[in-house]
């Protein structure tokens, strides 16, 4: 191979020369970049490169390393935190278990499989207490499913930047474990059985109370995610996982499935976890997470040039499959179809992607989801106008995003 100037046309060789010289000016190594950027050869090329099993377990790429979960100021407590996915930073609909959204109450505890159990009692035949190798002698089932936390975000939270700060307390996984309707049938459900009380072993001793018929329908015992055994912020050993349902019911690092008739009015279902509205009264055991999407790019803090761009971002329902996305690029006057990424998965994430060309004036854009149900995701005035603004949950309203003249991108709210 030659790396012989006088055989590319004049005009690459201008821009190879233009683009030498910018990073000349940034980095003062002009022209090292020039001899490694095709059709000269790269360093890469010249020596073998780093040995297999150099990383046991793999890492991203060093120059990756902006590319993580995002830890809200403020609320950096170990005791009651979260962390949020890099929704701006990830492609696809699955989220890497690195970067999955995290949110726990009494910190992350450091359970040990072979001393944990799962003690299922109250309305059954049969009390049982099960090892952890004697749930994975159940039959196995593997599905992909968002979690979604039901703060995300709270109504007062709208002021964020990035599309990880607005919406980052969703994520989404392949789960695999046993259907929960497998194991409580394994114990027998007494006729009277209406709801399972299930109890995380943190020191929060996380408890939420589940409809039987949840419990007998998708609801899982999961103790793999995305191939690999559930990461200890996620519940390792063992966690509960209600697909569609508000994030705080799928109880972490399980070890107590209490079959009952009545719900445990725990502190999570009344005090926290309801939604106070205009005229006092409170809605109680909001279960499912409406429909909702965002655009992750372009998304606020990031910079756009006049000229062709993919609109793209994620959508989701807990109430099924994903119909349709509309797109804005006017402020909401007027709203295109995007396209949907196959496969589109029963409440799972659903990519979106539209193609646009920026005229380089000032506007907003955003997206709007619409599920199986028919169902349209509101606007924040929609909301607000049947939920008030004194309610915390469930906020599932359109994220604007503004983009200045000057190709800036931020939050259309604030
Ligand atoms: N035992 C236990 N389970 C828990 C929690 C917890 O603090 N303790 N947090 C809940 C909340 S509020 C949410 S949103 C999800 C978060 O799951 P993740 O951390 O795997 O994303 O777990 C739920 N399950
Ligand atoms: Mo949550």
């Amino acid at each position: 191979m030659t790396d012989d100037n006088t055989t590319i046309p004049a005009r690459r060789r201008f821009l190879r020369r233009g683009f030498a010289a910018a990073v000349g000016m940034v980095a003062g190594h002009g022209a090292r970049a020039e001899e490694a950027s095709p059709p000269g050869i790269p360093e890469s090329m010249k020596a073998p490169g780093a040995d297999v099993g150099s990383q046991t377990y793999g890492q991203p790429s060093r120059f990756e390393e902006g590319v993580i979960r995002n830890v809200p100021k403020g609320l950096k407590q170990y005791i009651s935190a979260s962390s949020r996915t890099p929704l701006q930073d990830l492609d696809g609909i699955l989220t890497p278990n690195g970067l999955f959204y995290e949110r726990h109450h009494g910190g992350i505890p450091d359970i040990d499989p072979a001393q944990h159990r799962l003690m299922i009692h109250g309305l059954v035949e049969t009390p049982l207490i099960l090892t952890m190798d004697d749930i994975r002698r159940f039959p196995s089932e593997s599905h992909i499913y968002f979690l979604e936390c039901s703060g995300n975000p709270g109504f007062e939270a709208i002021k964020g930047k990035t599309a990880s700060d607005l919406v980052g307390l969703v994520s989404c996984a392949e789960w695999t474990g046993v259907r929960l309707a497998t194991v409580l049938r394994e114990a027998g459900l007494k006729p009277e059985a209406k709801w399972v009380v299930a109890e995380g072993a943190d020191s929060a001793a996380m408890t939420r109370s589940i409809p039987i018929e949840k419990c007998l329908d998708d609801a899982l015992l999961v103790y793999s995610q995305n191939g690999e055994r559930l990461r200890p912020q996620q519940g390792y050993p063992l966690r509960v996982l209600l697909p569609g349902y508000e994030g705080n019911m799928s109880v972490k690092w399980l070890r107590r499935l209490n079959v009952t008739a009545e719900p445990a009015y725990s502190r999570e279902e009344t005090s926290k976890y309801t939604d106070l509205m205009p005229d006092g009264t409170a809605r109680q055991f909001t279960f499912v997470m409406e429909a909702k999407s965002i655009v992750t790019r372009p998304s606020g803090t990031q910079r756009i040039t006049p000229g062709f761009h993919e609109i793209t971002g994620l959508a989701w329902s807990g109430r099924g499959k994903i119909r349709g996305v509309q797109v804005t690029t006017d402020g909401g006057r007027t709203w295109q179809d995007a396209s949907l990424q196959e496969p589109v998965l029963n409440r799972a994430l659903t990519r979106f992607r539209l193609p646009w060309t920026w005229d380089g004036t000032s506007t907003t854009i955003a997206s709007r989801a619409i599920d199986e149900t028919g169902y349209v995701q509101p606007s924040f005035e929609d909301l607000t106008a049947v939920r008030g603004l004194k309610s915390f949950y469930h906020n599932n309203a359109v994220v604007p995003w503004r983009i200045a003249a000057d190709g800036e991108v931020a939050n259309g709210y604030a």
